[in-house]
């Protein structure tokens, strides 16, 4: 087997929903392990116009980190093209939440494969862990993708506090030039990242999901 190549995040605003937090925790991850990430937008048929707007301006935050952003719809075939240049002759790992499309992505981009998919709960508007366990397939245009069982949440990202907004590249950046060596971009003066934010350089959301993070490392070390 080689190398992953990338992880490929999908992702959908409905059916079911994906939060940004749980974008960045993953982002965050695969940064510390140096794996580079994708994020591929599914299910943009179930969006209204209006819903569509608020995707391009909530993805250009990751387009903005050079992270290779696409939409797709496996339902009505949409980004196809976008997708398979995005796993052509890598080694992709295919990840996130149950029922966002992952199995699904790949059948309709090779018609050799036909791997098991499941309905989305009608009562919570989610998936139904349909793929158990992780499986590589070969793809007939050249490539290999992992598929994967959705993932629920993550545990504790095992980073210390300290060095948490190094896994964030648009914080990185700015850490230098915070006042205190030491400065965990929270309350203290002259915090680099914190003009960074109101300059509109760092996300609001992303900065968030870095709190979020942040005050669950807290209560680990309690
Ligand atoms: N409307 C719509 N439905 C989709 C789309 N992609 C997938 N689905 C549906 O979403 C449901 C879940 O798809 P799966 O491919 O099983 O999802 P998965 O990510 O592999 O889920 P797990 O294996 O449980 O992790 C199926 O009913 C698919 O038909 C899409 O682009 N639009
Ligand atoms: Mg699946
Ligand atoms: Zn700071």
């Amino acid at each position: 087997m080689s190398n992953l190549d990338q992880a490929v995040l999908i992702v959908t605003m409905k059916e079911p929903v994906t939060f940004p937090t749980f974008i960045d925790r993953f982002c965050v991850a695969a940064e510390a392990f140096h794996i580079p990430v994708a994020i591929v937008f599914n299910k943009i048929d179930l969006l209204a116009d209006g819903d569509i707007d608020v995707l391009e301006s909530f993805a250009s935050v990751y387009q903005e980190l050079e992270y290779p952003v696409i939409f797709t719809s496996a339902e009505k075939e949409l980004g196809f093209d976008d997708l398979k240049d995005l796993l052509m002759d890598k080694v992709s790992l295919l990840s996130g939440h149950s029922g966002v499309g992952k199995s699904t992505l790949i059948n309709k981009i090779d018609n050799n494969l036909s791997l098991k998919t499941g309905e989305i709960s009608t009562s919570h508007q989610t998936g139904q862990h349909t793929t158990t366990f992780a499986e590589m397939f070969e793809l007939e245009f050249g490539g290999y993708v992992v598929d994967t069982p959705g993932i629920r949440g993550f545990g504790i990202v095992d980073i210390e506090r300290e060095e948490l907004a190094g896994y964030f590249p648009e914080m990185r950046k700015h850490l230098p030039d915070c006042k205190f060596y030491n400065c965990l971009h929270i309350s203290e003066p002259g915090c680099a990242v914190k003009k960074a934010i109101e300059r509109g350089e760092v996300a609001e959301t992303r900065y968030n999901s870095y709190l979020n993070m942040y005050h669950e490392n807290e209560e680990q070390y309690r």
